[in-house]
């Protein structure tokens, strides 16, 4: 009699993909957690039970596996989250707990596209050593700081939250979370006279419409190379985590 393993398992969350396979993992009776790490004030509610917080490094995540009695790690979490999937590659290792990636194909330019790869964030800064410029930074809050070593630029910033200060002189903020369309950022990038984009190459449809609005309005763009991680499983479709969880 072999011993069916019913499925427990850790969504690492906080992306469009995560949100959509917890949706149909709550309407499939599927027994998950959806984990936060509790970037943002007030994350989006889930359908599932939510856990926020860091768990302490690859050694905190395999206890939490353990004491969890969890079955399956699905790390949905953005590309740029390289720590946490690294993590998760170790401590899975480490626990032998089934994993697999739900993410999504990095954004390749097409006709009418204007981008000039950089492989990461110090590179992006430092191809921003030129006259002022009007740039629209919209990589987030985290990395603001490196992007100080370039105060001469004229910034828009678009942020989650409200932020406490600024470490950019010039600088206007848009609060506001996505997904975006192209017309809203086509209107704001007229609006604020944006001369350069800077984006990370996240893949996905929440944040592309920037990159649309940047073709329409012909602006050129600093696209930021995602950061290479080990290997693990890659699966791109909600469907294709189901199959395997029926067979990881
Ligand atoms: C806390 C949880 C959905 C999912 C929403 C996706 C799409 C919209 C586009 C721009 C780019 C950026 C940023 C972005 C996008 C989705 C998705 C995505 C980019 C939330 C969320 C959390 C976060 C964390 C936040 C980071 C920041 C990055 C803003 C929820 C809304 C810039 C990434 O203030 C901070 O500390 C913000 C931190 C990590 C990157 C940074 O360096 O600042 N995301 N974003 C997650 C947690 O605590 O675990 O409330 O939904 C999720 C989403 N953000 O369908 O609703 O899937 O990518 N998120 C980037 O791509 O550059 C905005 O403005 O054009
Ligand atoms: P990161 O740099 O890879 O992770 C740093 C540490 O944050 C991790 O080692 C872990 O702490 C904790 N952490 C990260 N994601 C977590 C999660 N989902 N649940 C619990 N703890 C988590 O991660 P990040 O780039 O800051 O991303 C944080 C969150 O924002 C993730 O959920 C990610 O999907 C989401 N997000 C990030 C971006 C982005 O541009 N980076 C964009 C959209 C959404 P411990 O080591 O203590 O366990």
């Amino acid at each position: 009699m072999t011993n069916i393993l019913i499925p427990n398992v850790l969504i690492l969350g906080g992306t469009t993909e995560a949100n959509a396979l917890a949706k149909t993992f709550a309407e499939q009776g599927i027994a998950a957690v959806y984990s936060y790490a509790g970037r943002v004030d007030n994350p989006r509610p889930q359908p599932l039970p939510v856990r926020v917080g860091g768990y302490g490094g690859s050694e905190g995540l395999a206890d939490y596996i353990r004491d969890n009695a969890i079955t399956h790690v699905v790390d949905a979490t953005h590309p740029f989250a390289a720590q946490m999937s690294r993590n998760a590659i170790e401590a899975c290792r480490a626990t032998q707990t089934p994993l697999a990636a739900l993410t999504r194909a990095a954004w390749a330019p097409q006709s009418g596209d204007n981008w000039n790869h950089v492989p990461d964030i110090a590179a992006a800064v430092e191809a921003l050593s030129c006259d002022a410029r009007r740039v629209f930074l919209a990589v987030g809050r985290m990395h603001l700081e490196d992007f100080a070593a370039q105060p001469q630029h004229i910034y828009l910033l678009r942020l989650v939250d409200d932020p406490d200060s600024l470490p950019l002189p010039n600088a206007e903020v848009v609060v506001a979370r996505g997904p975006f369309t192209e017309a809203d950022d086509c209107a704001l990038m007229q609006r604020h006279g944006t001369q350069l984009v800077v984006s990370k190459n996240a893949g996905g449809s929440g944040a592309r419409a920037k990159l649309d609005a940047a073709r329409v309005l012909g602006l050129p763009v600093l696209m930021i190379d995602r950061p290479v991680l080990p290997q693990r499983t890659e699966l791109t479709t909600v469907a294709q985590v189901l199959d395997w969880l029926s067979h990881p």
